[in-house]
C-alpha cells in the first residue's frame, strides 16, 4: 500500500508542495534540491533504529549497519573537507544549532563570554542573539552588546557580545573586531552566518583568537559546498573548530557536521550525547553519506563553481537594474539587496516575488533601522536553480523578472500589507510573470 492509498490527505499536500517546488524558483540561499539518492536514503529503514553512542560503542544492540554506515559517513565528510590527520568529525549532530550548542557545551563554562557576528548584519541566533525593542542601532558603532530579550538560549546561558560590519563596506573590518577581543577577552569567537556575501579571512580570525586565548569557531553552513570543491576558502585546520549544515549548497539532505582537532573532539562528541540528543538520526546520516559521495564527484565542482558564476552574474544583472547590492557583490551564493533606494521594501517585495513564482525572502542588513519583521533587505542566492542546471543566460531572465515585479508592485507602495498583497494576488501582470517563470522550471526540471 502507498501512501496514495493509505492517507491521501496527506499525500494531496506532498504532491501540492512537490509541484510547488516544481513550478517556482526558489532564490532562498539556504535552500536547495537533493537527488533522488540522498532522498532514498533519508526515507530508508535506518529511521527505525535507536543508536546512542558512538562507532563499536552504542547503548543498543543491532548496530553493525549502523556503525558500518557512521564510519563510511567519516571517511566521505574527511576526504570531502580535506581534513588533517590530526583532525575528526562528529557527524550525529541533529542540526546546524545543536551542532553550535555542542561546541559551546563542550569548550565553555556557563556565564563565559562568545564573541559572534551580529544578527542583523548576517550573523546566526545560535551565536548569541538577544536584543532590547526599539531601540534604535548607533550605525557607526562597531559593537553590540545585546538586550533583556534573550531569545537565543545562548544568550541566556553565555555573555554575549557580536562584532559589525564597517559601515563604509559592510563587510568586516579585521582591526576593530581584534580591538573589540582584545577589549572584552571572549573565550570563543565566531565567524559565519546567513547573510554575509563576502569571503571571511579565517588566518586573520584565528590570530585574533590566538592573541585573546580564544577558541575560534567557524561555522559554515551556508558556504560549505563551496568551499568542499574548492570555490572559496577552507577554515579546516586553521579554525579550533568548525561547524556545518548539510542541507544548503553541500546538497546532502538535512543534518550537520563538526570537525574539530582531535584534541577535543572527544568532548564535543559527549557534549552531542549525552549532552544534548538522544539517538541519532541514522537516516538523516544515511542521506548526508551519500550526498557526500556526490560531493566528491568532478560534477560537484562544476556546480559549486557555477553557483558562484550564476550569483555574481546576477549581481551585475541587478545592479543594471538599479538594485543596490549589500558589500557591493558576492564572493559566493549568496545576495543581499539593499532596497532602501526603491519604493518596495523587503517584506512587500518577497510576497509579490512569490506570486510571480520566485521564492525568496526578506532580511536584515547592515546599518538596519528597521525590524526584522519588516526589514529592508531581500535576500537571494543560487544553490537551487544551479541545482536545476541553469547558468548565466537564465540569470538575465531571473534579474530581469525581479525588475519588473518591482515596477508593477511600486504604485502600491503605500498599501498597507494586505492591501498590497491584494493587488499583487489579481494582478495580470505578475500573473504573466508566474507564468513565464512556469515556462523556464518546466525547461529545468526537477529530477524527482
Ligand atoms: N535558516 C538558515 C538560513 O536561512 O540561512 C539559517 O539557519
Amino acid at each position: 500500500m502507498t501512501l496514495h492509498h493509505t492517507d491521501p490527505e496527506v499525500h494531496t499536500i506532498i504532491a501540492q508542495e512537490q509541484q510547488r517546488q516544481q513550478l517556482k524558483l526558489s532564490l532562498i540561499p539556504s535552500e536547495n534540491f537533493f537527488s533522488a539518492s540522498v532522498r532514498e536514503a533519508v526515507g530508508s529503514v535506518f529511521m527505525h533504529k535507536y543508536a546512542e553512542g558512538n562507532i563499536k560503542k552504542r547503548y543498543y544492540e543491532g548496530n553493525v549497519f549502523v556503525d558500518k554506515l557512521e564510519s563510511l559517513t567519516i571517511r566521505r565528510a574527511k576526504k570531502a573537507f580535506k581534513l588533517p590527520d590530526e583532525w575528526s568529525v562528529n557527524v550525529q549532530a541533529l542540526a546546524g544549532s545543536n551542532a553550535n550548542l555542542a561546541v559551546y557545551l563542550a569548550l565553555l563554562d556557563i556565564g563565559d563570554t562568545m564573541m559572534g557576528m551580529f544578527l542583523p548584519d548576517g550573523g546566526h541566533l545560535s551565536h548569541g542573539w538577544s536584543y532590547e525593542p526599539k531601540t534604535v542601532q548607533d550605525p557607526h558603532s562597531y559593537i553590540y552588546f545585546g538586550g533583556s530579550r534573550k531569545v537565543n538560549i545562548t544568550s541566556r546561558i553565555f555573555k554575549t557580545i557580536q562584532y559589525k560590519t564597517s559601515p563604509l563596506t559592510q563587510q568586516f573590518d579585521y582591526d576593530e573586531v581584534e580591538q573589540i577581543a582584545m577589549e572584552h577577552k571572549p573565550k570563543l569567537i565566531i565567524t559565519g552566518g546567513t547573510a554575509y556575501p563576502r569571503e571571511i579571512d579565517y588566518h586573520r580570525m584565528k590570530s585574533i583568537a590566538q592573541k585573546v586565548g580564544a577558541y575560534y569557531m567557524a561555522d559554515i553552513a551556508h558556504e560549505a559546498g563551496l568551499i568542499a570543491a574548492g570555490a572559496m576558502k577552507s577554515p579546516i585546520g586553521i579554525a579550533d573548530v568548525v561547524t556545518m549544515t548539510t542541507h544548503k549548497t553541500l546538497r546532502s539532505g538535512r543534518g550537520a557536521l563538526i570537525f574539530a582537532h582531535n584534541d577535543i573532539i572527544k568532548k564535543i562528541n559527549r557534549a552531542v550525547l549525552p549532552g544534548l540528543q538522544g539517538g541519532p538520526f541514522n537516516h538523516s546520516i544515511a542521506g548526508i553519506c551519500v550526498g557526500l559521495g556526490e560531493v566528491l564527484k568532478p560534477e560537484f565542482k562544476e556546480y559549486a563553481f557555477q553557483t558562484v558564476r550564476n550569483a555574481q552574474f546576477l549581481v551585475e544583472e541587478l545592479k543594471r537594474y538599479n538594485f543596490t547590492i549589500v558589500s557591493g557583490g558576492t564572493d559566493k551564493h549568496l545576495i543581499l539587496l539593499n532596497l532602501t533606494n526603491k519604493p518596495i521594501l523587503g517584506k512587500k517585495f518577497a510576497r509579490a516575488l512569490d506570486y510571480a513564482g520566485i521564492v525568496a525572502n526578506m532580511n536584515t542588513m547592515p546599518q538596519e533601522i528597521r525590524s526584522p519583521a519588516d526589514p529592508s533587505a531581500l535576500r537571494i542566492g543560487t544553490p537551487w536553480i544551479t541545482t536545476r542546471g541553469m547558468k548565466e543566460q537564465e540569470m538575465v531572465q531571473i534579474a530581469s523578472w525581479i525588475n519588473r515585479v518591482m515596477e508593477i508592485c511600486s504604485p502600491w507602495k503605500e498599501y498597507e500589507f494586505d492591501e498590497f498583497e491584494k493587488s499583487v494576488k489579481e494582478s495580470v501582470e505578475i500573473q504573466t510573470i508566474s507564468d513565464e517563470v512556469k515556462e523556464l522550471c518546466l525547461k529545468f526540471p526537477l529530477k524527482i
